[in-house]
């Protein structure tokens, strides 16, 4: 089959809502296309374990600091999920991680801001969180199976996420007027970057129309932006706080919240490494990269004694 009729082939199959699995014949592009999004993804949830782990050992108690900890892991485990997810299109796990200690990476413009106050780690959980499942419950019917079915388990996760933040939201929110003012503050701060997390308005989102012509995308960086504005909106009116954006009105005919103008410079200096933590991040990272260097030298002694031995039973019984 020539390459014209094999990519004919591959979007018939996507248009008919099949699953790509590893194997399976794909343009380089798409792989390309799937390399990038994924390891992206990957590094996110690594980096975005920073953020809220500067607070475990200041959890104002013993349940929030287990509940706190317990999300930081699930972080951990996305990020695994996704690194082995990608290595499935023919990468190395060690060039990606590689290329994120060295800086040449994206990761989520989001996790170059500070966490300030506790209010911080409710509002992460809520907005943050909030966020990356609306973006990932879409991802979870992406075309390329390895990629849809370990969002399928991360959104799980992510729901109790979200609700762990809540909770902290709502505990604070009926607090003391001060616990009160730390909440709102700490909306103020986080709500512009979440609504940046869903990427550039759709007129310069330069890899969209691809993504969304072969489903790795259901619906582009705008409409999902929307969505959650919807989703979230009523949410910060049931807690009595307010949301920085005096543009902000419900459009009655459209059933809709109209949000103000998203200052996209800001969004690309923090993507270009010039956001308020860029450099503290990639620093902790690549200190804890340093640090678990035993770890990981520790596993390949093992698996090499393991193969040892394999290869030393395979002889004796022959
Ligand atoms: N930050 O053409 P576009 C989490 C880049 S972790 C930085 O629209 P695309 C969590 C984009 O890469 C969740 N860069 O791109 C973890 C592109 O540059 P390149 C993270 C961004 O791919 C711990 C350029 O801008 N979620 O939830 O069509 C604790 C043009 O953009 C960003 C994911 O990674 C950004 N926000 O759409 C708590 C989801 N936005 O690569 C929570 C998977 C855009 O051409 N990714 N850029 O040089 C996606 O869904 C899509 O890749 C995006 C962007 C919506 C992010």
């Amino acid at each position: 089959m020539n390459e014209v009729a094999q990519v004919e082939e591959f979007e018939a199959r996507i248009r008919q809502g099949e699953k790509i699995e590893p194997k399976d014949w794909m343009p380089e592009r798409y792989r390309k296309q799937l390399v990038r999004m994924m390891s992206q993804h990957a590094h996110s949830e690594v980096v975005g374990m920073l953020p809220e782990g500067n607070w475990i050992t200041r959890a104002p108690s013993l349940r929030r600091k287990m509940a706190l900890l317990a999300k930081v892991q699930d972080e951990a485990g996305h990020g695994l999920y996704i690194y082995s997810a990608t290595e499935t299109l023919g990468v190395d796990r060690d060039d990606l991680v590689q290329a994120l200690l060295e800086g040449k990476a994206k990761y989520s413009s989001i996790f170059n801001y500070p966490t300030l106050t506790w209010a911080d780690i409710g509002v992460i959980g809520w907005f943050v969180d909030g966020a990356a499942i609306v973006n990932q419950t879409m991802l979870a019917k992406a075309s390329y199976g390895p990629y849809a079915r370990a969002m399928i388990r991360i959104c799980k996760e992510e729901n109790f996420h979200k609700k762990q933040g809540y909770e902290i939201c709502v505990t604070m929110a009926r607090g003391t007027p001060e616990q009160r003012e730390m909440l709102q503050d700490a909306i103020n701060r986080w709500w512009w970057p979440t609504l940046m997390m869903f990427g550039p308005p759709d007129k310069d989102s330069t890899n969209s129309a691809e993504l969304l012509r072969w489903k790795v995308k259901q619906k582009s960086n705008d409409e999902l932006r929307r969505h959650f504005v919807n989703i979230t909106v009523p949410q910060v009116q049931a807690l009595g706080m307010t949301l920085p954006d005096p543009d902000l009105k419900y459009d009655e005919e459209a059933g809709a919240w109209r949000f103000g103008a998203i200052d996209w410079d800001e969004f690309w200096r923090v993507v270009r490494g010039r956001g308020p933590c860029n450099r503290e991040r990639l620093r902790a990272r690549r200190a804890a990269h340093e640090a678990g260097a035993w770890v990981r030298a520790a596993a390949e002694a093992y698996a090499a004694k393991q193969r040892a031995k394999q290869e030393t039973n395979g002889v004796r019984a022959a």
